[in-house]
């Protein structure tokens, strides 16, 4: 069966195909639209199949070309290429792009997302014969590409910068990109027979960012059946191998996934050695040692006997060694193990784990956007979704502001119409809320089913620091959030000072994504961090981790060292739609990697209370 990545893979590769050809000077306006046309209505294809549930192959199979054109936004001609695709393997049409030029559009097409694009790649192509990824990056390195007519030193630096994080970044997948196949699988080995648990270990346990292959732990008597099952899933490409316990496959999202299959007096220990990360397992083995026994995936052992002492559950394992048990995000062997000690020293007097924020502990959300700018859905639609659905008790409406014209950003008068609007629409909620608890005579109207929808923005830190929006109409909003989306490039100190500036002005509540990083795409804005904490704690300035899983700004590093030095944070989830609340959960993982507590975490405090505590 070819999967709906494959085909959407090719046809991004022919928009970017099209596109290096259509960078010819003497072409026509007209053959000019034209491609631009076609490169548009491929990449929209691709799009619309990445996220399609169904399978293209087996909607062709079904009702043939016809079935192609009535998936949304989908063209005749595009649909006989897929058509192509889906019974010959191939399409006629790519194979002559591919032939009509040397550069490997496999690698380049990667590079369009982080801003090298199909335009730049030619240029170098004919000017320095470059083909492939790394004869770019040997000559940015060599410093053959800022002497060209319409580049520079900058320039040249930053497609050496991109290219290294593209390289570093290759071959590992955003967790929120992989989380919802990633638990789907888990249900369904679950629910095998013969199966008494199932859980996705390694980094995704740990709720690390980025994941480089998935690991599957399974307690089972049968190994047999659910190896079997595991090797046949319908999103198995290729069984690489297969042992008495263990099944090794690639996904057809292209990544690797690892069954291990234990009977259940060992699935503890095999919990703890499969989750990782492998500096704290090494760790914990030392410590096994230093007091006579030993530890692996099968069990802990007592060395002289070979007796098994604990196996069965993780807790026991920890308990055994001495340690409190560790929540996988702290596992990274980071000072969490001293911390976990249970005898206590002079000198670990004091310390104990922290207790963590918990996933279900934010009441609020203060970064929701609405369709006054580029929200996708009504204020009204989103609110009640974040009451009904995710059991948030208030929200903060936080559009773009004026500075942001892509976005359609927010003037004055459009802040405070908005404003006005929301306060409305509470007036309704209450009302609504007292008369469904006077039908229902449930009690009354308890402040937990009120819900509280907070007027904000999200206002642009310009160049100099001051901000798009004047501080007389922010004062007039529940929730002022503030974030850099233009200058990127300019120096730590300039960019330091911008924030700091922002902080230190009295109607800014939050600094919102502060760092400005896109995992994977862009490295972030330089900042001198410890500054920016220093200043925001002075301040009372929150900052904010943003839950989106491609920003997840700021960084668990970061926000360990936020917490030591006393600043307030808050986990947003920057939603542009209702579904984007449940994105929240990576926020709330970023946070306990970064060893927060839920004292620490702004917005799990009621609404009154939150309100309060701002400047
Ligand atoms: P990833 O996949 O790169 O995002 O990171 P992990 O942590 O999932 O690493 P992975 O998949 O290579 O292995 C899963 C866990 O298995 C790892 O976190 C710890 C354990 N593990 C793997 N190799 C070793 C090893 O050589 N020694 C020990 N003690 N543990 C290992
Ligand atoms: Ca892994
Ligand atoms: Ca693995
Ligand atoms: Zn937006």
């Amino acid at each position: 069966m070819i999967n709906n990545a494959a085909i959407s893979r090719v046809l991004r590769q022919i928009a970017y195909l099209i596109e290096l050809e259509e960078s010819h000077d003497n072409d026509t306006n007209k053959n000019k639209s034209n491609a631009v046309f076609k490169i548009r209505a491929y990449r929209r294809t691709a799009d619309v199949i990445e996220n399609l549930s169904s399978n293209v192959e087996e909607i062709y199979n079904k009702w043939k070309l016809k079935g192609l054109t009535e998936i949304p936004s989908i063209g005749k001609a595009i649909a006989s290429k897929m058509e192509e695709y889906i019974t010959t393997g191939k399409i006629e049409y790519f194979e002559e792009l591919k032939k009509r030029t040397s550069i490997n559009v496999d690698e380049f097409y990667h590079l369009e997302g982080i801003g090298i694009g199909p335009r730049t790649v030619k240029t170098l192509h004919e000017r320095l014969g470059i083909k492939d990824l790394s004869e770019l990056e040997k000559a940015a390195k060599e410093g053959k590409i800022h002497i060209l007519p319409g580049f520079s030193y900058k320039k040249e630096e930053s497609i050496l910068r991109k290219i290294q994080s593209f390289k570093k970044g290759r071959g590992r997948y955003l967790l929120g990109d992989i989380y919802p196949i990633v638990k789907q699988i888990e249900v369904r080995l679950s629910n095998l027979r013969g199966v008494k648990k199932a859980i996705a270990v390694g980094s995704f346990r740990r709720m690390k960012e980025t994941v480089g292959d998935i690991d599957y732990l399974v307690s089972s008597d049968t190994p047999e059946i659910v190896m079997d099952y595991f090797a046949s899933m319908p999103e198995v490409d290729e069984v690489i191998g297969k042992g008495p316990s263990k099944t090794f496959v690639k996904l057809n999202n292209g990544m690797d996934a690892d069954l291990l299959v234990v009977p259940k007096e060992s699935f503890g220990s095999a919990l703890q050695y499969f989750t990782g990360n492998k500096e704290h397992g090494v760790a914990l083995r030392k410590i096994a040692i230093s007091r006579g026994l030993r530890l692996n995936e099968w069990g802990l052992y007592d060395s002289n006997t070979d007796g098994i002492v604990a196996g069965s559950k993780e807790e026991e394992v920890y308990d055994i060694l001495g340690l409190e048990w560790i929540p996988p995000e702290m596992r990274e062997n980071n000072g969490e193990i001293k911390l976990a000690k249970k005898e206590r020293t002079n000198e670990s007097n004091n310390l104990k784990l922290p207790d963590l924020i918990n996933y279900n502990d934010l009441k609020g959300d203060l970064q929701v956007h609405s369709n006054d700018t580029d929200g996708m859905i009504s204020i009204r639609d989103i609110a009640l979704a974040a009451k009904e659905k995710f059991g948030l008790e208030y929200i903060a409406i936080t559009d773009h502001t004026k500075n942001l014209a892509l976005t359609h950003g927010l003037d004055e008068a459009g802040l405070l119409n908005q404003a006005n609007k929301i306060s409305e629409l509470n007036d309704e909620i209450k009302n609504h809320s007292k008369n469904s608890n006077n039908k229902s005579d449930s009690g009354s109207g308890s402040s937990n089913d009120r819900f509280r929808i907070l007027s904000g923005a999200e206002v642009n830190i310009l160049k100099d620091g001051s901000l798009d929006i004047s501080n007389n109409i922010l004062d007039k909003l529940d929730v002022v959030g503030a974030a850099i989306h233009s200058n990127f490039t300019q120096p730590v100190e300039v960019q330091t000072d911008r924030l700091i500036k922002a902080s230190k002005n009295p109607s800014v509540d939050i600094i919102f994504h502060p760092t400005g990083r896109i995992i994977n795409k862009r490295e972030g804005y330089p900042v001198k961090i410890e500054k920016l904490f220093s200043v925001a704690q002075d301040t009372n300035t929150i900052l904010e981790v943003n839950a989106h899983y491609n920003r997840l700004d700021l960084k668990d590093e970061y926000i360990r060292m936020a917490i030591q030095n006393d600043v307030k944070l808050a986990i947003n989830s920057d939603a542009h739609h209702y579904v984007h609340f449940a994105f929240l959960i990576f926020g709330i993982g970023q946070a306990r990697r970064g060893w927060a507590k839920r004292s620490d975490i702004l917005n799990t405090l009621s609404v009154d209370k939150m309100l309060n505590s701002l400047k």
